[in-house]
């Protein structure tokens, strides 16, 4: 087989990189080892900055995100007491919009099948070759038997733990990285929210998110340490624990009800550089992670590829080189700036091991600055609603 542009998974870099080549009528394959339901089958991202959202517009992907997204004018920080509101919309005249990460995924996965953008499923054993050459390829099984497929670009969307990054060579590559002591025990459950905005919650017991699918679907977290078992965690029990931590305004406003899913995800800061070499591009989790605090993940995934798409049309249709240099530095600038929102909202809402009676003091200080500073809330909103591309 033989294409343009190889591009290793179809998690949504992956998928929105394929779409945005494809309207140019750039040729790409998509190579994914799990099958179409499991990639479906995960619960991830709630939250869309404008910058993902004007991505599906461009693409034209946009009737059930605009028919049952929930545009959030705000969210709210909570110190246990009380809800200090950061008005988003009013700070930044934007919006965020809750559409979960399985929705965008099904929606594209549906355009793929409609737009003719190839996708194989259940590839096993996929390896990179010849990054560094003019002619990279690909190789993968596929129903027991061996394929190729050469490129003239390999784009490594492969999350944090596909094969694309390791194939960059160890002494161009520098990683930083910050492991954190506890993890999100995440629930989705069938009830309404508990407030029609997000509150995230620092609470003298633990961090804990309230945050939704829908207007009858809710999705909440809190930390845990990392040591806890999702089986040590009755929905009882992670219902009681919600309703103390989100503080009194929102428990009043809880509804109960059985969870669908529950599950413990482990929070990491991690970044990857560069994210080219030769003719590989990194693009979202396979380059880097943010902890879930700020809702950047999935966001970062998509101004990637924003980034990648304009660069590999620019290449395909002018012959420009320098945008394909450029995309690494590029992207970083952004990713950086994501990273330290992600971080120092993480510092700020959970309690860390090894923190003692005057960190609490500072992070109480610093919601009670953020609570009667507009400087402050706007810095807050401009990093949450997402900065320009
Ligand atoms: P993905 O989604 O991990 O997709 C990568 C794809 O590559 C495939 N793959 C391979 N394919 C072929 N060969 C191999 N050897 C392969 N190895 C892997 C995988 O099967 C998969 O299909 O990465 P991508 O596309 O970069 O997207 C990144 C996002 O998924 C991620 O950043 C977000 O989910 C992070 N995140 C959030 N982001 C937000 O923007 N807003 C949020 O509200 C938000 N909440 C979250 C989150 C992540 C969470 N967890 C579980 C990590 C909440 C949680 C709990
Ligand atoms: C979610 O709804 O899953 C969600 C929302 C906001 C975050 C993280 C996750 O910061």
């Amino acid at each position: 087989m033989k294409t343009r542009v190889a591009i290793i998974g179809a998690g949504p870099a992956g998928l929105l990189l394929g779409h945005l080549l494809r309207a140019e009528g750039i040729d790409c394959v998509i190579v994914e080892r799990r099958a179409p339901e499991y990639v479906l089958g995960r619960i991830r991202a709630g939250v869309l900055e404008r910058t993902t959202t004007d991505l599906m517009d461009r693409l034209g992907i946009n009737e059930r995100l605009n028919a049952e997204g929930l545009k959030e004018a705000g969210f709210a920080l909570a110190d246990g007491e009380r809800l200090i509101r950061i008005d988003t919309l009013g700070l930044t005249g934007k919006y965020v919009t809750v559409y979960g990460q399985t929705e965008v995924t099904r929606d594209l996965m549906d355009a793929a099948a409609e737009r003719g953008l190839e996708i194989i499923y259940e590839a096993a054993d996929v390896s990179l070759h010849d990054v560094d050459s003019d002619i990279p390829y690909v190789t993968f099984e596929k129903d027991g038997a061996g394929q190729r497929l050469d490129a003239q670009f390999i784009a490594g969307c492969d999350g944090y733990y596909g094969p694309s990054r390791k194939a960059i060579p160890a002494k161009v590559a520098k990683e930083f990285e910050r492991v954190y002591p506890f993890g999100w025990l995440g629930m989705l459950a069938d009830v309404p929210p508990c407030h029609d905005e997000l509150i995230y919650a620092n609470h003298d017991r633990g961090f804990a998110l309230a945050s939704m699918r829908s207007k009858t679907r809710s999705r909440y977290y809190i930390d845990v340490p990392l040591t806890e078992k999702v089986e040590d965690w009755s929905d009882e029990r992670l219902w009681d624990e919600l309703a103390v931590r989100l503080g009194p305004e929102a428990a009043a406003n809880i509804t109960r009800g059985p969870s669908i899913e529950k599950s413990i995800a482990p929070l990491r800061s991690y970044v990857f550089e560069p994210m080219r070499h030769g003719r590989l591009f990194l693009a979202g989790d396979a380059a880097h992670i943010v902890p879930p605090t700020g809702a950047k993940g999935l966001n970062l995934a998509a101004s990637d590829v924003a980034y990648l798409s304009d660069a590999l049309i620019g290449f395909f249709k002018q012959g420009d080189n320098d945008a394909i240099a450029g995309y690494s530095a590029k992207a970083l600038a952004r990713i950086w700036k994501s990273e330290r929102f992600s971080w120092s909202l993480t510092k700020l809402m959970h309690r860390f091991p090894e923190d003692g009676p005057f960190e609490r003091q500072m992070q109480m200080a610093e919601l009670d600055y953020i609570a009667s500073s507009v400087a402050a809330q706007t810095s807050i909103a401009e990093n949450y609603v997402g900065l320009p591309l």
